[in-house]
């Protein structure tokens, strides 16, 4: 699948540091010591297009920007891999909700988001895979699962075959990533996509591996497991597989998807014989009008709604990086005139020239240390009122240059920022 185009990139020389990540699995911080040597291979849950890219979506492909540019920064070549989930019960509600086909609905959606993570400056993944797209290999999947003994059948009324569930009683790998009780995953399992009471399955949290096609949904042939489609979790293992191979480094998304998806995802493919990734990180979520922003809810605020009423996306940048990652917090337009302020100001300081070292040293070093971008901000703002450290020199001596001290070229290769115009 086309994925959009990656803005055009100036790497510094590499600072040969780690970055440093925090990691949901082991719940601490930990240099990101890739499995290949001299690659980092990171994948990114992609979107389920049914709607459009709203700011808690950008927050989380902004989190991801950040660490392949600091892995980049480390060194390191970067492979990532990023999926669409276009067969998928939400997907397929809105499009028979509004009467439009669901490829078009999918494919119209995925399309406003590239232009959003273009406008953003986000860097594209080199796989980018819809679940459409991989179905063959997906069902290569699910059935080498049911080869392995790891599906069983569970009675399905409304269709002339059986939906498969993946019995993770086999491996005893629940819970490998988020450590949670089965008490606190049947909190929310229900409302995450699960079916916890469904009768005829063995274990409460056993996912849906294969849906028996139903009256107006899509479906593929999956030979003895019959016409459907896939649950949700393996399209993350297969397009990870396909795209980074297994295992790979370091799997990212929202917070909202520890549980049930990489846990599941993880139990998939620990069922398969293979581990799946060494760390994980996780973004906070964002809210609006006090809620968690959500398709569901209907509480959004839409990046390209703000990019049409005018705003400079540079400033939505901004935004996100004066919240650390990994916390949750609400978008508020005030913010967005604090980011507009600050986006004037460090242009100007741009123009004015002036080389700081020790502001880029500051910047790189916020940023490998788990992408503390509002310790990147202080420096930016020092910098931009002129207060940059005395053996800089004086702001406004010296050129623009290209040189270590190169601010404006850091703020772009670090953190996707630019500051011309
Ligand atoms: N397609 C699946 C992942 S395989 C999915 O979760 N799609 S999504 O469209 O619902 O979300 C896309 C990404 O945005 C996920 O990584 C999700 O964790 C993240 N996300 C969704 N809502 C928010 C929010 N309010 N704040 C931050 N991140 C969010
Ligand atoms: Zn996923």
């Amino acid at each position: 699948m086309h994925s959009w185009t990656s803005p055009s990139l100036s790497p510094l020389p590499p600072s040969g540091r780690p970055l440093r990540l925090h990691d949901t699995r082991t719940g601490r911080i930990a240099p990101v010591t890739p499995l290949t040597p001299g690659t980092a291979r990171l994948y990114v849950c992609g979107i389920t297009p049914y709607d459009s890219t709203h700011l808690g979506h950008a927050a989380t492909y902004h989190a991801a920007d950040l660490m392949r540019r600091a892995l980049a920064d480390s060194g390191l070549a970067v492979e990532m891999a990023q999926n669409v989930t276009d067969v998928d019960d939400p997907l397929l509600e809105r499009a028979d909700r509004d009467g439009v086909d669901w490829q078009e609905l999918a494919a119209s959606q995925v399309d406003l988001f590239a232009q959003d993570m273009e406008a953003l400056r986000i860097i594209a993944p080199e796989t980018y895979r819809s679940v459409s797209e991989a179905m063959e290999d997906i069902i290569a999947v699910v059935l080498a699962l049911h080869e392995r003994g790891r599906a069983y059948p569970v009675d399905a009324p409304d269709a002339a075959g059986p939906d498969w569930y993946l019995d993770l009683s086999v491996d005893g790998a629940l819970g490998d990533v988020s450590g949670w009780s089965e008490e606190q995953m049947l909190e929310v399992f229900a409302d995450r996509g699960g079916d916890p009471d469904r009768a005829g399955k063995r274990g409460r949290i056993d996912p849906l591996l294969w849906r028996a096609e139903r009256e107006g949904e899509p479906a593929w042939d999956a030979g003895v497991l019959g016409r459907g489609r896939p649950g949700w979790h393996v399209e993350c293992v297969c397009i990870a597989e396909q795209g980074i191979g297994l295992p790979f480094d370091i799997q990212a998304g929202g917070s909202d998807l520890i549980f049930p998806h990489h846990d599941l995802s993880a139990a998939h493919s620990v069922a398969l014989g293979r581990p799946f990734a060494a760390a994980y990180a996780h973004s906070g979520m964002v809210a609006h009008e006090g809620e968690k922003m959500s398709k569901s809810l209907g509480n959004l605020v839409f990046v390209h709604r703000l990019v049409r009423d005018g705003v400079d996306p540079m400033v939505i940048r901004l935004v996100l990086m004066a919240h650390h990652y990994r916390s949750d917090w609400e978008w508020s337009d005030q913010e967005l005139e604090q980011a507009r302020d600050r986006l004037d100001r460090y242009r100007l300081a741009a123009r004015r020239g002036g080389s700081s070292p020790s502001t880029v040293e500051v910047l790189r070093s916020a940023l490998r240390d788990d992408l503390d971008t509002a310790r990147a901000l202080e420096a930016l703002d020092a910098w931009a009122e002129g207060a940059a450290p005395s053996k800089d020199g004086v702001a406004g001596t010296g050129g623009t240059g290209t040189g270590a001290g190169d601010v404006p070229a850091a703020v772009d290769a670090l953190f996707g920022v630019t500051l011309e115009g």
